[in-house]
Parts: structure tokens; sequence; C-alpha cells
């Protein structure tokens, strides 16, 4: 066996205990070659690997879910990594799905920078490459699709709910997601380039709880033992460190969405209950629910056929006045 075997190999082994081979239905693996007699890929015949970010929030819980279930659904065979919220683990991953030359690689990169060794590595075995609810600054021809949504859309629509709770006067925390992350990033965009429009509201101060909810409590608390007076309203850019921040603000005391005002991204369940309990104002939507357009993608691509650089997904607004409503209809 040459070297570049056993690299591959030593490779392959190096993750195999992150690696879960979610088959879609049982029986022997499937090949990842077109079937002998030139028919097209099906989602029968089709192996895909997916190099996830971890399960950091019940966001990523759902995406999660929605890519395993929507795989067991379509009989796809997925090769599925938890990365643990580490770039390495990810690329060690995406290595060994080129290593066991999948029909399609997926990933959701946990930073937006450090990606392009791997993914010319997968363009250069052939394989297709889609990037799933973040996005990488990799040139345009190292991936075949973006699919996810517009994070930068998702801070304006939280600055003009802000700018409405606050009528406009006010100072703002802002608790950050994992830095360096596109959401986190371009949500802090998306409300900057917001905020011009309206002189009275301020970002006062600016911390990361790294999308968790326990980080979000932890960094809350302290703000309020520090800075408690200095602001009126909470921007939390997802449900989960919103959650832990409310949780924060009663031991202090106070009440949120009255006392602080708050406003956070993603529109998961707990969010609809704590807007129905008066303590959150308002949540963005942010669908994790993207199994069935990765896989519908995956197959188009695996038989050459054309599809949207980035398929956008479609999301709302929520508020209390609807949330009752809406809980039983959401899905995540
Ligand atoms: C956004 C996604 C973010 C969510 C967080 O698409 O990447 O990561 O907003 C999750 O809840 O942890």
């Amino acid at each position: 066996m040459n070297i570049r075997a056993l690299r591959w190999c030593g490779m392959l082994l190096a993750v195999l205990p992150l690696l879960v081979s979610c088959d879609g239905a049982p029986g022997a693996p499937k090949s990842s070659a077109v079937p002998a007699d030139g028919q097209k890929k099906t989602y029968q015949n089709l192996v895909v690997g997916f190099a996830q970010i971890g399960a950091e929030s019940e966001w990523r819980t759902a995406n999660t879910r929605s890519i395993q279930e929507t795989a067991k659904r379509l009989g796809v065979e997925l090769k599925f990594a938890d990365a643990q919220q580490q770039q390495e683990n990810q690329i060690k991953a995406i290595r060994s799905f080129i290593a066991q030359r999948v029909d399609v690689i997926g990933v959701s990169p946990v930073v937006k920078t450090g990606w392009d060794t791997a993914f010319a590595e997968a363009k250069k075995a052939g394989i297709p490459l889609i990037m799933l609810d973040r996005g990488a600054d990799v040139p345009n021809d190292l991936f075949s699709a973006f699919i996810g949504s517009d994070f930068v859309q998702e801070g304006q629509r939280a600055c003009a709910e802000m700018a409405r709770l606050l009528n406009g006067q006010g100072n703002i925390v802002e608790l950050e997601g994992t830095v360096g992350s596109s959401p986190q990033i371009d949500r802090r965009t998306g409300f900057e380039q917001c905020l011009k429009d309206y002189p009275g509201i301020h970002v006062t101060i600016r911390q990361s709880g790294d999308f968790i909810r326990a980080r979000g409590k932890e960094v809350m608390k302290t703000l309020l033992r520090e800075h408690g007076q200095q602001f009126n309203a909470l921007f939390a850019q997802n449900d989960d460190m919103a959650l832990g921040a409310i949780e924060a603000i009663e031991e202090e005391g106070l009440k949120p969405g009255v006392d602080i005002k708050i406003v956070s991204i993603d529109a998961e369940r707990a969010a609809f209950e704590a807007m129905i309990a008066g303590k959150l104002n308002t949540t963005i939507e942010c669908s994790p629910l993207l199994g069935p357009q990765f896989f519908e993608t995956a197959l188009n691509l695996s038989n050459g056929k054309p599809v949207e650089k980035w398929v956008k997904s479609n999301e709302s607004i929520f508020r209390q006045d609807t949330a009752t409503l809406e809980l039983p209809k959401r899905q995540y």
C-alpha cells in the first residue's frame, strides 16, 4: 500500500469515532458509483457525507434532526460527523468523506475562514460540496451551493423590531454568537446598518455567548451587576442565549420583556413560550429545517443538473400578539 493510501487510511481511522453512518435503509453499504446500467443517481443509491458543527443550541439539534430524518425517509446513505464545534474536526471529516468517495459533501462551517485547502481537496476529488446553514469566505468555484438564511436581513429585521419596541430611544446590549461565524458577523452587520436610521438607539455593550444558553445567562448576569442601569434592551443573536439572559434578568429582580425589551433570532418553540409569558418581545425566524432542500440539491448535483448558488430560506417575524396562535404550528 503506498504512502498516499496510508495517509488516507490514517485520516479515516482518526475520524472514525466522530463518524456515524446513518443508512437510509438496512443492508449492505451502497456503492457511490453511478449504477452499471448508466442509470442516473437516485436517493436510494446516493451517498452523502455531512460535517455538522455540534449540538450547541436547540436550533442545531433541530437542524441535525431535519438532516438525519430526511435521509432516512428518502433512503439516502448519510455519513454524519459531529465536530463538537471544532473546525479541525470538520476538516478531518471532509477529508474522510473524500477518502470514502461519497457522492456529495455537506458542511455547516463553524467559522467563516480557514476552509480553502479542504474545499479545494474536495473539488480536486471531483466531489460537489454544499455549504448548509452557515457560509465561508471561499472562492465561488470551491463550493457548488449555499443553502441557508440571509443573516444580514435577520439583523436588519431585529433592529427594526427593536426600534419599534423602544420608540426610537434606548441603549442595547448585544449578545453575539460564535465569534467569526457567518451568523455572528452578518447579523451584527445587518443590525448596525439599520441602526443608522435611529440615532437615538445605541449598542452600548457587545459580548459573545457562543450561541449557548448557559453562556447567555452568565454574560447577562455579569452585565447586570456591572452595567445594570446603562441599558434597557437586549438583542440576542439566538433564542438560546436570550432564554439564558431572561433567567439572569429575573434573578436580578427585573421583568424581562418589560424592564428590558428583548429581541432574538431563530424562532424556536421555547421562544414562543417565552413570548406567551411576556418575557420575550420578538423572535426573528431562522429555519433549521434544511434537510429536504439539502438532499434535493445533492441529488441534482450528483446527476449533473444545475442548482442555484444560494438556496435562500424564506422566513418570518414573530411577536407576542401571535405567539399563542403560532406555537402549535412550530416544528422545532
Ligand atoms: C443560524 C445558525 C445559528 C443559530 C444558532 O443559521 O448557524 O447557530 O442561530 C445556532 O442557534 O447555534
